[in-house]
């Protein structure tokens, strides 16, 4: 399977092509406008998401809702469409890079002095499409029983430190949080961190954590790097923007630990192998071990800020601030549905290469044949 998205911020609509998807496969499209909808909500969102109403126009790839195995084109449309592919925008030259964004690398990479050349794709806009992609990974995987959760565990400096007990206690403790957190209390002071940058014209970032479960252990391959699914899954996530780490199962609390105390032991019963502990992440070998995926990723603050800092005209030389235009105070919240998308879409490439992956019918046969031989 191969994603490809495109489009432009503020360009007339953000598309993807899923090439490789399955046949035989309902898709709703108003499960990924639900998908969308998440994308676009979270307290810390900026003005434009009060301009859009993101909704998935799906193009080809499916007939009376039943994929094709022909490639799935989406198409979402920006309201706040102002640069045109055949004709002339009034914007301004933009002269002043933000740091923390593409705009410099990009300008110097691209040998361009109108940054605004670069930030129309650098935007974190184009997670709208693959939002899209991942929402028909997700619909794909749930013929499998595979399900996806997700849930901020920080803000600045406030972090929580409940765990959930499996996915339904994810699902149950997000669903009237408007940050998509399971910790009530610590979401109070998260929202108050985020109020507190906003006056102070400034941004903040945050910890998020992914689950998947229900996963048949052997997703992924030790035999080669690129087939690990750990590896896999690192790369994806932090394609993301903003994304400057990402953690599986312990993480970095792992180097700390003796392996005596911290090993996932391993045991027998009716329900075949199992651990005692999950530390691990769901994942060894780079292979999933069939207890559920955990994935922590930390995002950094958004680049734009109100208050612009101090950066370099790249036309004069000379000292500037960095423009001070619109954006998110803070798109953690948001970064969940993207996080889990992303995870969808490499979870179904590697299940595709276990199972095959032309049609749900031929993949629903190997699938149940592979868990007999797990017995
Ligand atoms: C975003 C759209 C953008 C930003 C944000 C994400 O809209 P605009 O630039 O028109 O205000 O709100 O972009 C960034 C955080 C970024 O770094 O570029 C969206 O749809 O998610």
């Amino acid at each position: 399977m191969r994603v490809l998205t495109a489009g432009e911020s503020h360009g007339e609509s953000n598309l993807v092509i899923v090439e490789g998807f399955p046949k035989g496969v309902k898709i709703e499209q108003k499960i990924v406008d639900s998908e969308l909808k998440k994308r676009m909500l979270g307290v810390g969102r900026g003005k434009r998401m009060s301009i859009e109403s993101d909704s998935a126009d799906i193009l080809s790839g499916l007939r009376n809702k039943i994929t094709l195995g022909s490639p799935i084109s989406i198409m979402v449309k920006n309201k706040d469409f102002k640069i045109f592919s055949q004709g002339k925008d009034d914007l301004p030259v933009l002269n002043i890079p933000r740091p923390a964004h593409a705009d410099l690398s990009g300008a110097l990479k691209y040998q361009d002095k109108d940054v605004r050349n670069i930030l129309e794709r650098a935007s974190a806009r184009e997670t709208v499409s693959r939002v899209c992609a991942g929402s028909l990974c997700k619909q794909f995987l749930f013929n499998f029983g595979i399900e996806f959760g997700s849930f901020v565990i920080g803000v600045g400096k406030i972090e929580s430190k409940k765990k959930p007990d499996n996915m339904r206690d994810i699902v149950n403790k997000t669903k009237d949080s408007g940050l998509n957190c399971i910790d009530a209390d610590k979401e109070r002071l998260m929202i108050k961190e985020i109020e507190n940058a906003k006056r102070n014209s400034d941004s903040v970032g945050g910890i998020i954590e992914v689950w998947v479960e229900g996963i048949v252990p052997g997703l992924g391959s030790f035999m080669h790097f690129d087939r690990r699914l750990d590896a896999k899954l690192a790369f994806y996530l932090m394609s993301i923007p903003a994304i400057k780490g990402v953690e599986v199962g312990l993480g970095f609390e792992y180097a700390k630990k003796k392996g005596s105390l911290s090993h996932d032991v391993i045991r027998h019963s009716a329900k075949g192998f199992t651990r005692k502990t999950n530390n691990s992440g769901g994942i060894e070998g780079g292979m999933s071990t069939g207890s559920p995926i955990v994935l922590r990723l930390a995002m950094k603050p958004i680049a734009t800020l109100k208050k612009g800092l101090d950066s370099v005209n790249i036309v004069t030389k000379k000292k500037a601030k960095a423009p001070s235009v619109r954006s998110d105070t803070c798109a953690v919240a948001a970064c969940c549905v993207i996080a889990e998308s992303m995870t969808a879409i490499a979870i179904t490439e590697s299940f595709l290469d276990k199972f095959g992956c032309d049609s749900l019918r031929e993949i629903k046969a190997n699938y149940r044949s592979y868990c007999k031989a797990l017995k």
